[in-house]
This record gives structure tokens, C-alpha cells and sequence, in this order.
């Protein structure tokens, strides 16, 4: 599992997320441009001279300038063109708005984003202006709350759910347990979808295992899916789509034009998985 910031020192010339004790990926700080502590976690952007500006919670890269569509696009449209009607929409974490601005370049009537850290949310829309617009939408409602607690106080019921989460470390922990997929499913429609993000395939094998034999005994459906994200660890991730109903390999109609990575072969090419993986997963 991802090491992040334990015991490390800070070097404002760099920043360096951990992969395994001795290897991770680095980023020249170009310049520092907010480092703060909420009470949640440390955030912080820093501008990279290639992949420019870089979103990094507890020292783990959430998001960059330069590579965000691969993961945003990849996590919203999968369940998107594969939904017969995707109409209410929840987003658990994911205060960037970067999902949220995929979601929404489809007619989807309703979409509610659960960030349990408002500072998140004020971070983005300051240094990552062409993600946020999608936080004013009006079709958008944000509400700051621990996703825990919103989804045990909700009557609503939705179509798809987004788990846009950080790794399994501090306020993301929950978000990648057995008790909140199972509570994640009384939120959905009949032909409900979830689809949350898994993790590496290659450094976080043994966590996607035990997730697909929990997964498997609440949704009928569980597919795990990948793509490439240049800066997460190991370079290409993995998702995961839920279901009772939907398959996702039954494609109901085409993505908006204008993405940078999604069409409808990639969509078919990343449910077809490396061996390595495949095996864990029967
Ligand atoms: N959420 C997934 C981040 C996982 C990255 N993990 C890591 N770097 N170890 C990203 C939020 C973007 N909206």
C-alpha cells in the first residue's frame, strides 16, 4: 500500500508520493502555491513545469493539470453510456470537480456532490478554475458532509454513484469498506450503477482481491476496469463497476464529443483485463 507521508520530511523543492519505501513518483516544485492543514488533511498545489498545476492531499497525487482527464473521464463514462437514463447522479468525495465536469456535459437532470472537506472544494475553484465551473452548475447541488453520514440520512434514490475517493488512508478509509458499498446500494434505483475507484493493479493487488469477494456477495454485477493515469502509481488504474442490472459492456449510446480519452473502444478495451489481474479476481 502507498506509504504517503509517514515520517518524511518536507522539501518544498519537490514533491515525491511514495509507492513503496524505496520508489514513488516526483514533481519539481516550479512554485508552491497554497500547502495548508485542514482538519481532515494537508493539501496542497504546486505548479510542475510539465504536468503544471498538481493537487496532492496527506502527499498523495490527486489530480494534475496536464494528465486529470485520463482519470475523470474514465471514472464518469463508463457508467454514463451504459445507464438507459442517467438522471440523478451522486458524487461521494470528489470536491475537485473533476468528475463533477464530466457528469455534467451529459442531460443529467440532478447531481449531488458529498465532500466532506469544504477546503478541497475552496482549493479548486482557485487553482483549478477549468475544473470548477461544473460547482456552479445549476444542476449541481454541493453539500460538505462526511459521505458516511449522508448516505445513512438520505431517502433519495439515484441512478449512478461515483465514489471519487482518495486511497484507503484517513477520511477516504470508510469510503473503500464492505458496510459502505452495502449502504451504497439501498441509495440506488433498480437499474442503479456504482462505480468507484480501486486503486493500482499493480501495487494495490491484494486490496482489489479482497474488495471483488466482498463486492461480489452484494452486487450481481462487479467489474473491475482499468486505464492509464500517467501520475498515479504504477501509471495505469483501476475502477470498478457495480451493478444488479446493468452490464457494462451493453452500451446504450455514444459519449458527448469533445473528450480527450473516452470513445466507445477504449470503453470496451479497459474491461478487458491482464492476466496478473484476472486471476486474482475469479
Ligand atoms: N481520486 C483518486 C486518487 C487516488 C490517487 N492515489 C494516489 N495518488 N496514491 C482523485 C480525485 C480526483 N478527482
Amino acid at each position: 500500500m502507498t506509504t504517503g507521508k509517514k515520517n518524511r520530511k518536507a522539501d518544498l523543492s519537490e514533491r515525491k508520493e511514495y509507492h513503496t519505501e524505496s520508489s514513488g513518483v516526483f514533481f519539481k516544485t516550479k512554485k508552491l502555491l497554497y500547502r495548508q492543514s485542514s482538519p481532515y488533511q494537508n493539501i496542497e498545489v504546486i505548479n510542475n513545469e510539465y504536468f503544471g498545476r498538481v493537487l496532492l492531499l496527506d502527499d498523495l497525487v490527486q489530480t494534475t493539470e496536464r494528465d486529470e482527464f485520463f482519470y475523470h473521464e474514465m471514472l464518469a463514462f463508463p457508467a454514463l453510456v451504459t445507464h438507459s437514463s442517467p438522471q440523478d447522479i451522486l458524487v461521494i468525495g470528489g470536491g475537485d470537480g473533476g468528475v463533477l465536469k464530466e457528469i455534467l456535459r451529459n442531460p443529467v437532470r440532478y447531481a449531488c456532490l458529498v465532500e466532506i472537506d469544504s477546503q478541497v472544494i475552496e482549493v479548486s475553484r482557485k487553482y483549478f478554475p477549468w475544473l470548477s465551473p461544473s460547482l456552479k452548475d445549476e444542476r449541481a447541488e454541493l453539500v460538505i458532509a462526511d459521505g458516511r453520514e449522508f448516505i445513512e440520512g438520505i431517502e433519495k434514490k439515484f441512478d449512478i454513484v461515483f465514489v471519487d475517493s482518495s486511497d484507503p488512508v484517513g477520511p477516504s478509509a470508510y469510503l473503500h469498506e464492505e458496510e459502505f458499498f452495502l449502504k451504497l446500494k439501498k441509495c440506488l434505483k433498480p437499474e442503479g450503477i456504482v462505480v468507484a475507484q480501486a486503486g493500482s493493479p499493480f501495487y494495490h493487488l491484494e486490496s482489489i482481491k479482497e474488495k471483488n469477494s466482498y463486492l461480489k456477495k452484494l452486487f450481481k454485477v462487479v467489474c473491475f476496469y482499468i486505464s492509464p493515469v500517467p501520475t498515479y502509481p504504477g501509471g495505469s488504474w483501476c475502477y470498478v463497476f457495480l451493478s444488479d442490472e446493468v452490464q457494462p459492456l451493453d452500451i446504450k449510446r455514444d459519449p458527448p464529443a469533445g473528450l480527450n480519452y473516452f470513445n466507445l473502444d477504449i470503453h470496451r478495451a479497459a474491461f478487458s483485463l491482464p492476466n496478473f489481474l484476472k486471476e486474482k479476481l475469479d
